[in-house]
């Protein structure tokens, strides 16, 4: 519930002395971007699918004016609720999926069909998504199981444990993501869980687990 208003205290923008400019990539967004915080989605407390179409609606509004939405904080089910606002515009959309969990149980985790473990399923049901345009990075210990890794690798789904993180590096497996996500479509979603980073860098999550990606693999992989 107070998740945006933390993000927005936590992330303000700089005032003098300090710069927009980013010492890093020598870049300064807010010179390259015009940004607008778009407010919050006025969702239903206990009413996850009518919260759902509300997200859908707002996310639309700024697609529709050609804006590239930034959706931050939330429930990782309301993945399903933004890429319903992007097949509504785009055909074909390749997705890069970064998180500890596969989150594409037909019924989720807890048998509801729209929770945050069912997603990816949802999204496939849209027919917005081919198998060969997806790939997920950073899974890890225990949930879903082996009968799920199946059901992917039938859809031709890509994946990289964080196992192959250490063996075959970020950049490499950031490269093929990408490849993958731009053949053939029309627009590109990238959903990251905040789970996917090591309980010692981003303790603030539902399913912490050990072995996670570090702050630095994360700000590589995301550039
Ligand atoms: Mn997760």
């Amino acid at each position: 519930r107070y998740g945006p208003r933390a993000i927005r205290a936590a992330s303000t923008v700089p005032s003098p002395p300090y710069e927009h400019f980013n010492i890093e990539t020598g870049v300064d967004p807010f010179g390259v971007f015009r940004t607008v915080d778009y407010g919050d989605v006025n969702i239903s407390p206990g009413d996850v699918v009518e919260s759902h179409r509300r997200m859908t609606d707002k996310v639309k509004e700024v697609l529709d004016i050609d804006g590239i939405p930034v959706m931050l904080g939330g429930d990782h089910s309301i993945t399903f609720a933004n890429v319903r606002a992007f097949a509504k515009k785009y055909k074909n959309i390749g997705m890069i999926h970064i998180d500890t969990h596969a989150d594409c149980a037909p019924q989720g985790l807890c048998g509801f069909k729209y929770d945050h473990g069912a997603h990816i399923r949802r999204i496939m049901e849209l027919g917005c998504l081919k198998g060969k345009n997806y790939t997920l990075i950073g899974p890890r210990g225990y949930w879903p199981g082996p009968d799920l890794y199946k059901w992917m690798a039938d859809q031709d789904f890509q994946w990289f444990t964080m196992l192959d993180v250490e063996e075959l590096g970020i950049d490499r497996i950031a490269k093929e993501a990408a490849d993958r996500a731009n053949d053939n479509v029309d627009a590109v979603y990238i959903s990251w869980d905040i789970d996917t980073f090591d309980p010692a860098y981003a303790p603030g999550t539902g399913e912490p687990e050990p072995n996670g990606l570090t702050s630095r693999e994360g700000m590589k992989l995301m550039r």
